[in-house]
């Protein structure tokens, strides 16, 4: 029967688990923490109170959105995650959380804790370099694209799966929310008033940029290309120097692969804008900004490095015998993870649900500085997607773009 896990209930329900046993050692000092993270489920550390690193993640899917309790969400959406991070697995292991337990009446994932992992985006917020992620992520991107996309499955299996990961209400939840709303004068929309009146202003009412994201909200809806993460934000990457693991899941489906790489790139942006307050000393800043910019490169880089290698070693051989149409296939994902880069740039300054980086600067007129900089350059993203050429002219624009507003400058 279905009852909702609390801080006070949590230890009792995993103690009737196998993970007691198999994972938590049948530990006798058992304590739990609400991690309160993230705006959709419930989410709780049990760990030794003796040995804090023997330790599991319990995530519970409810009838709503945690943070957004007007949302009505589907609570089957805990056993597509779980499917997801299987596959994931199944090709990046390690590079997600390893999946103990799926608990059908609870809806409940039991998963590995990260607990040697920081969440990304609190880490860009204080300067930490990763120089491994570019190759991690890159990695991370190819395998879980290629691999469940019509160049490796048959295209029988690949349809099956197009309907398993069809995820109706979660992809409803980002088609309004990043594709719809942002775009226009919508009750849910809000932003650093009054200093970003007249960006907001400006974003409402321009018809590029409405059509423009209007071809990548079709792109979005229409593309099937590969079973996408679908959330892949800085706060849905753990990581440390060593290793990533990516968390979250459920808005598992099957969408265009730009979507994700475009979901890692975009979030790097707001990272490089929100800078401007985080690092308070000019050198640290203009260096780690830097890093940034280089990272943003490296994760296309890395990513094209290994699709060409499964492309390469693991297509299906006699169906898609074309260099030429190779090169094709990764301009247009290029492109497409541009477009969608910048759509996720967007939707996190003017659209319902904002970002730590930016929401963490007390001061409006600070936060508005560093908003209308990653505005400014997730604009010339989404207007100028089709026509760029490569992953450095796209930086480009980061670096040239990425300025305040002209009401914002001093
Ligand atoms: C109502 S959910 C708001 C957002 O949280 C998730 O992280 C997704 O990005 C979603 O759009
Ligand atoms: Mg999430």
């Amino acid at each position: 029967m279905f009852y909702q896990i609390t801080e006070e209930n949590a230890v009792d329900y995993i103690k009737k688990t196998k993970v007691y046993k198999e994972i938590l050692n049948s530990a006798n000092d058992l304590k739990c923490e609400d991690l309160a993270l993230g705006n959709i489920n419930l989410i709780f550390r049990i760990y030794s109170e003796a040995d804090p690193k023997n330790s599991v993640i319990l995530k519970q899917a409810l009838t709503y959105a945690r943070k957004y309790p007007e949302f009505k969400l589907p609570q089957e959406r805990a056993y597509l995650e779980a499917d997801v991070l299987k596959i994931e697995n199944e090709y990046c292991p390690d590079a997600a959380p390893h999946l103990y337990l799926y608990d059908e009446e609870m809806y409940i994932n039991l998963m590995e804790d990260a607990n040697d992992h920081l969440i990304m985006r609190d880490g860009l917020m204080r300067q930490i370099y990763y120089p491994k992620f570019p190759k991690q992520m890159g990695v991370f991107l190819a395998r879980t694209l290629f691999y469940t996309s019509i160049f490796f499955l048959p295209a029988d299996v690949k349809k099956d799966k197009v309907v398993r990961f069809t995820n109706k209400p979660m992809c409803k939840i980002t088609e309004d929310l990043i594709f719809t709303q942002p775009w226009m004068d919508h009750p849910d929309n809000h932003w650093t008033e009054p200093f970003l009146d007249p960006v907001a202003e400006e974003l409402q009412n321009n018809a590029e940029l409405r059509r423009e994201s209007l071809k990548l909200k079709e792109a979005f809806m229409n593309h099937t290309e590969a079973l996408i993460h679908g959330d892949l934000h800085t706060g849905s990457i753990m990581i440390n120097p060593e290793q990533i693991k990516v968390i979250d899941p459920e808005f598992g489906f099957y969408g265009p692969m730009g979507f994700d790489i475009g979901a890692v790139i975009g979030n790097l942006v707001l990272s490089y804008a929100s800078q401007e307050y985080h690092a308070k000393e000019k050198k640290v800043r203009q260096e780690y900004q830097q890093w940034i910019l280089d990272t943003i490169k490296g994760v296309w880089v890395e990513f094209e490095k290994e699709f060409r290698k499964l492309w390469k070693e693991k297509r299906l051989k006699g169906e898609w015998e074309s260099d030429l149409y190779l090169e094709d296939f990764l301009k247009k994902t290029m492109q497409d993870s541009i477009g969608f880069g910048g759509c996720k740039i967007v939707r996190r300054l003017f659209g319902l649900a904002h970002v730590p980086d930016m929401w963490e600067i007390p001061e409006d007129r600070s936060r508005a500085v560093c908003e209308s900089m990653a505005y400014n350059a997730g604009k010339q993203w989404v207007l100028q997607h089709e026509t760029i050429a490569s992953i450095d002219e796209a930086v480009s624009l980061i670096k040239d773009f990425a300025i305040p507003h002209p009401s914002l400058q001093e």
